[in-house]
């Protein structure tokens, strides 16, 4: 059956939360940005403040100079990510495959009839609403670009279905720089050749939409014609990991976690250096008597960081170790691998991620130098690190 996407994007995300904070300033123009020196820009502007021309990215001086009446907030991004996640859970109770693509945005991909979808997507805004008090808009299309087009057509508080029957003459007059991916610059270059809409799109010759779209020409007009995104990267057959074994066996403390941990550091290591990510995570135990198990689980999450890979590792590895008296050798792989290519905003979801990956980067530069026995994270430097590291 083909895939019908929801796309959902909160309106005007960090105004509305402040507005539904603090009622007094509800229905007045709102700017969230950076308030305090001379060189913030705006984050977002509440559609009161949108009238005035205000918008993301503009200078918070003129945006001053453009409506000084507005409220000038500085913003809170932990009241964001709280709603963010709110609304997040909230998608992955209305379906299985939830693809969040920005603080305020995700792709919801149902492989259902269309009325269906559409009668899910409704109840899910409604409850997006009760829940948190903000309002989402909502595309429903063929594929992401129909989607995430259709949900930027009707905001505020839009609900936007775009059956493939009626395409593109539904869309045909929305100003092809709706589109994501037509950003600036191809959107001039359009406007020297006379096409502002999709119409004019679609009636433009092959050379000028080469010129304009490059090689994306033909798979674009594909896409505005309604037809199915292409499938999914394909998953690697093998998986990646390292073992160890300890020069003694031992019990699962302190010894037992520090060695977990700098299995971790190397399998995201790998992980980062062949731009891969996994889907699943897998440990393995040997005993003294060298019984062997291994358990493995499904996960989604970055395991190219390697904190975040031991946290994914530890709740496994804690069931695991409860059947071992010593333990004499302990193994992390990371398997269901696909290629890395697409942008990853955890860090946006979790802000303590974002000083995470700068210390990853730190040490993958004096690794890449140095080679990996010369650093070790603060962490591990005590208990009996150097039989530890003697053994690989
Ligand atoms: N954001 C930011 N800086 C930008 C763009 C966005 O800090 N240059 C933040 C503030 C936004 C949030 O991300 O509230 C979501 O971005 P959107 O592009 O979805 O914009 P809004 O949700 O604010 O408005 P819209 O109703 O157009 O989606
Ligand atoms: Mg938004």
């Amino acid at each position: 059956m083909d895939a019908v996407v929801v796309h959902i994007d909160m309106d005007a995300f960090f105004a509305s939360v402040e507005q539904r904070d603090v009622p007094s300033i509800r229905n007045r123009p709102v700017i969230v940005g950076e308030t305090r020196g001379n060189r913030g820009v705006v984050a977002t502007a509440s559609y009161e403040a949108r009238k005035y021309g205000i918008h993301a990215a503009m200078p918070m001086k003129t945006a001053e100079n453009l409506c000084s009446h507005a409220v000038f907030v500085q913003g809170s991004i932990d009241k964001y990510v709280d709603a963010s996640l709110s609304i997040f859970n909230l998608c992955l109770e209305y379906c299985a495959s939830v693809d969040i693509v920005s603080v305020d945005e995700a792709f919801l991909t149902y492989h259902d009839v269309w009325d269906s979808v559409t009668e899910k997507a409704t109840c899910l805004q409604k409850r997006i609403q009760g829940l948190t008090g903000l309002s989402a808009s909502v595309g429903i299309g063929p594929n992401r670009m129909l989607a995430k087009l259709a949900s930027s057509l009707n905001k505020p508080q839009g609900f936007t279905p775009l059956p493939e029957q009626g395409l593109p003459q539904s869309i045909a007059s929305v100003p092809v720089s709706e589109i994501s991916g037509i950003g600036t610059k191809t959107t001039a270059l359009f406007s020297t050749f006379g096409i502002h809409t999709i119409e004019e799109l679609f009636s433009a010759n092959g050379t000028i939409l080469d010129l304009c779209l490059g090689h994306r020409a033909h798979e674009f007009l594909r896409l505005l014609r309604g037809g199915q995104d292409p499938p999914p990267q394909r998953i690697k057959d093998h998986s990646l990991g390292h073992e160890f074994t300890f020069p003694h066996d031992v019990k699962p403390g302190r010894e037992f976690w520090v060695t977990v941990r700098r299995l971790c550091d190397q399998v995201s290591r790998r992980l980062r250096q062949q731009h891969l990510q996994g889907t699943v995570v897998r440990v393995k135990l040997r005993g003294n008597r060298f019984e062997t198990r291994s358990r493995e689980r499904a996960v989604t999450g970055d395991m190219q960081n390697p904190f975040m890979l031991y946290r994914m590792t530890e709740g496994l590895l804690c069931v695991l170790t409860t059947n071992f008296e010593r333990i004499r050798l302990v193994g992390v792989s990371a398997a269901g691998l696909y290629d890395a290519v697409q942008p990853d905003f955890t860090h946006l979801l979790f802000p303590g991620i974002h000083r995470e990956k700068k210390l990853i980067s730190a040490l993958d530069a004096v690794w890449d130098r140095y080679g990996e026995q010369s650093l070790i994270r603060g962490g591990f430097l005590r208990g009996s690190e150097k039989e530890l590291m003697s053994d690989e």
